[in-house]
């Protein structure tokens, strides 16, 4: 008796789920001061001052600035930091968080 032939199919490979990142970002208001924003930025996105001040400068002319992308509780997190820091000392800094 002969064998039915087979066509080897092509191995799958078990997927790694990726979890869905968010954005956070960084809205522009007039009354924080640029150097509280930048200390801030360093402070809990563990930028340098540079690019603390290039995120800073791109939020105060365009209104707001994409700062990185996290996973859902780790940006939840930073933006609950960011915004605190900002209430601590009286200003109005808002960070915001949104599915990418
Ligand atoms: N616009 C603020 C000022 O002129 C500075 C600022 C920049 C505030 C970026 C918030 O996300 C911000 N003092």
């Amino acid at each position: 008796m002969t064998d039915t032939p087979t066509i080897p199919r092509a191995k799958t490979r078990p997927k790694t789920a990726r979890p869905p990142l968010y954005k956070v970002i960084l809205l522009n208001d007039d009354f924080t001061p640029r150097d509280f924003v930048v200390k801030v930025l360093q402070a809990v996105f563990r930028m340098s001052e540079g690019e603390a001040l290039d995120a800073m400068l791109t939020a105060h002319q365009l209104g707001a600035a994409v700062i990185a992308v996290f996973t859902r509780e780790i940006a939840e997190e930073k933006v609950r930091r960011g915004n605190e820091m900002g209430a601590a000392d009286g200003y109005p800094l808002t960070f915001t968080t949104e599915k990418e």
